[in-house]
């Protein structure tokens, strides 16, 4: 209870200095990229036939425009970040970016994709993170259009925030259903960590060839605190599935090796780890909706809970806005080095 009022004062804090941003209006960097899964999606899959979609209420019941696609009742982290970094529009979807300015940045973010190809293809199609970045290939393509060369086109991607949140759905949408993927009958957890930090790295590499330059990778969360793992596989009911926790410690630990080996190797490149598991936000048993026990989304049309601020999660997978203002508001400007290494998003967009 004390970590977390404490947590809610910097929230006020921290609110305060965006205000100061908003009124300047003057955005720290001119454009920010999103990469990634359900946690950061703003509307890629609601074309896609695909479980991993929600476009319907009570998905948006707290976002200006209604539901959009994205998993939650208003805003995303990443949302939060762009309104941190100042930059006056939310990042629009690769899907849909009529009437968008893509030198603003373009959000990628897939539900149920994963570091894997064939991650979450039990839910239906989905963009995974190849595609993801493949498509940012052609975005950058048409940036070199608009800016006249590709010289101006990378000058400008330098200058951009690479926001990456994936390889949750590596776990949930494939390595823990050995029913429809092979991953566990072919890596223990240690190997399976090592070969998703590999691939991811290829994939990191690809968008620093394109000109990506600041890197803010997303921790994964614990797993094993979800609600619908908690009711799946919990024991006592109540408490987190130690197991599921372990592989996302595993996956943190080797994307912080890579950190580190990619901010002595990349030249000119900076990359953080946000430890999205050590942001605590509140209690993991509840969420607000009625969900779907299979896939744990919301139950379309379903009515809610009236206080949506009141609970860690809106659904049994995906966190509230309120976490994920928490969890963004820490990962922009830590108060502590445990949230944010070796920098926070600020710091990181600010050298
Ligand atoms: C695309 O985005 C525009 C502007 O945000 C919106 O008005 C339109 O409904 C969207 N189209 C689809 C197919 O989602
Ligand atoms: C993943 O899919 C892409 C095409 O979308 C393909 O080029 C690549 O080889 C695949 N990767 C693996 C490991 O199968
Ligand atoms: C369940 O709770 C009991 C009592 O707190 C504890 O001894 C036991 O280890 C727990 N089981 C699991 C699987 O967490
Ligand atoms: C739009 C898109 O890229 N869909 C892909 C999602 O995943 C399935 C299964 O791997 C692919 O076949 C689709 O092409």
């Amino acid at each position: 209870m004390g970590c977390e009022t404490k947590l809610w004062l910097e929230v006020l804090f921290f609110s305060v200095t965006c205000m100061q941003f908003c009124v300047l209006g003057v955005p720290q960097v001119p454009c920010h990229f999103i990469f990634g899964d359900s946690l950061s999606d703003c509307g890629n899959n609601n074309g896609l036939s695909t479980k991993a979609k929600v476009n319907y209420l009570p998905y948006g019941i707290d976002f200006p425009a209604g539901p959009t696609g994205r998993f939650t009742n208003g805003l995303t982290e990443a949302d939060f970040i762009t309104q941190l970094l100042g930059l006056k529009n939310l990042i629009p979807p690769f899907a849909n970016l009529s009437s968008s300015d893509i030198l603003e940045g373009v959000n990628y973010a897939s539900g149920s994709a994963g570091i894997r190809n064939e991650t979450g293809t039990r839910l239906g199609e989905n963009f995974s993170l190849v595609k993801q970045v493949q498509n940012h290939r052609v975005i950058a393509s048409q940036i070199a259009t608009k800016l006249g060369s590709i010289d101006k086109a990378q000058q400008h991607l330098n200058k951009c925030l690479y926001y990456m949140n994936i390889g949750s759905n590596d776990y949930i949408n494939n390595y823990e259903q050995p029913d429809y993927y092979p991953s566990q009958s072919l890596f223990t957890p240690e190997q399976y960590a090592a070969v998703l930090i590999q691939q991811y790295s290829v994939q990191l590499r690809a968008l620093y060839a394109i000109g990506a330059r600041r890197f803010a990778l997303i921790g994964m969360m614990r797993l094993g605190c979800t609600p619908r793992e908690i009711s799946i596989h919990g024991k006592n009911g109540t408490l987190c599935v130690e197991e599921d926790n372990d592989y996302s410690l595993l996956f943190n630990s080797n994307l912080r090796t890579l950190v580190d080996r990619f901010n002595r190797e990349l030249f000119g490149a900076k990359f953080i780890l946000i430890n999205t598991a050590a942001i605590a936000t509140g209690d993991e048993n509840y969420y607000c909706c009625k969900v779907d026990d299979k896939i744990g989304l919301c139950l379309p049309n379903s009515v809610p809970c009236n206080d949506r601020s009141q609970f860690k999660f809106f659904d049994a997978v995906h966190p509230s806005e309120k976490t994920n203002q928490v969890t963004a508001m820490n990962a922009y400007k830590s108060p502590s080095p445990a949230y944010a290494y070796p920098m926070d998003i600020n710091q990181l967009v600010s050298i």
